[in-house]
């Protein structure tokens, strides 16, 4: 099998390797904190859901506990600092968006491009995991799905009325995606992780929530690519 070939030439204890994981672990593990902090932040713009979106942001401390776990496994201190200014720009989008009540804007950021980028991170990275932060990570991605259903559900509910809201905040944040991406290519390469099948697998995560919402095959072809290109 390709995968497991590939898997025997990880040298998961090599310095270079230490060195990639010291900031993927950490984007990971701050990605889980400012999710379990965005949930609780949601909780309080939408009260009917306040129950179910605490229960989502308890998963995501969940998820930080098991990642921490991943990076002692292997000895790696996380790389913290670098991963706040990684999630910066989506960070102070959210939090500008929270400020001004705009929970559609919320929602896009945290539940459907957040949640996308990490079940692709996620499933790019189980095949080439080793044993130990393989084991964290299947139990983790099952749960993103719901995550990302949340935000789904919501969002088809009330289509009409945040349409607009949604292709703004799409314009808004996508781009950033794109350039996380890039600033994290060199280390997920060295885990055995290509950013093309990052990129791929998050258009195909992005474009199938945007269909469930609501949005025609047209839409969701301008709207998943925006800004990939320059
Ligand atoms: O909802 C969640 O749990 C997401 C916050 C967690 C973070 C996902 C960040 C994944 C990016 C990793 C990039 C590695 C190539
Ligand atoms: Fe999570
Ligand atoms: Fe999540």
């Amino acid at each position: 099998m390709q995968q497991l070939a590939a898997q025997s030439e990880i040298d998961f204890h090599s310095e270079v390797y230490k060195d990639a994981y010291s900031r993927i672990n950490a984007i990971v593990i701050e990605g889980e904190q400012e999710a379990h902090e965005n949930y609780l932040a949601l909780a309080e713009l939408l009260p009917d859901c306040k129950d179910e979106l605490t229960r989502l942001s308890k998963m995501e401390s969940r998820h930080k506990k098991g990642f921490e776990s991943c990076g002692r496994n292997l000895q790696v201190t996380p790389d913290l600092q670098f991963a706040k200014e990684f999630f910066a720009g989506l960070h102070s989008n959210f939090q500008t968006a929270a400020a001004e009540g705009k929970v559609v804007t919320c929602l896009l950021i945290q539940s459907l491009i957040i949640e996308c980028f990490a079940i692709a991170a996620y499933n790019i990275y189980i095949p080439v995991a080793d044993d130990f932060a393989r084991k964290i990570t299947e139990g983790v991605v099952k749960d993103e799905y719901s995550h990302l259903n949340f935000g789904e559900v919501w969002l088809k509910e009330h289509f009409e009325q945040s349409k607009a809201e949604l292709e703004e905040a799409n314009r808004q944040n996508l781009p950033i995606v794109w350039k996380m991406l890039n600033q994290v290519e060199n280390d997920a390469r060295v885990l055995a992780m290509e950013k093309e099948a990052l990129v791929e697998d998050f258009m195909i995560q992005y474009g199938e929530a945007l269909s469930n919402i609501g949005f025609t095959t047209r839409d969701i072809m301008r709207l998943s690519a925006y800004g990939l290109t320059g």
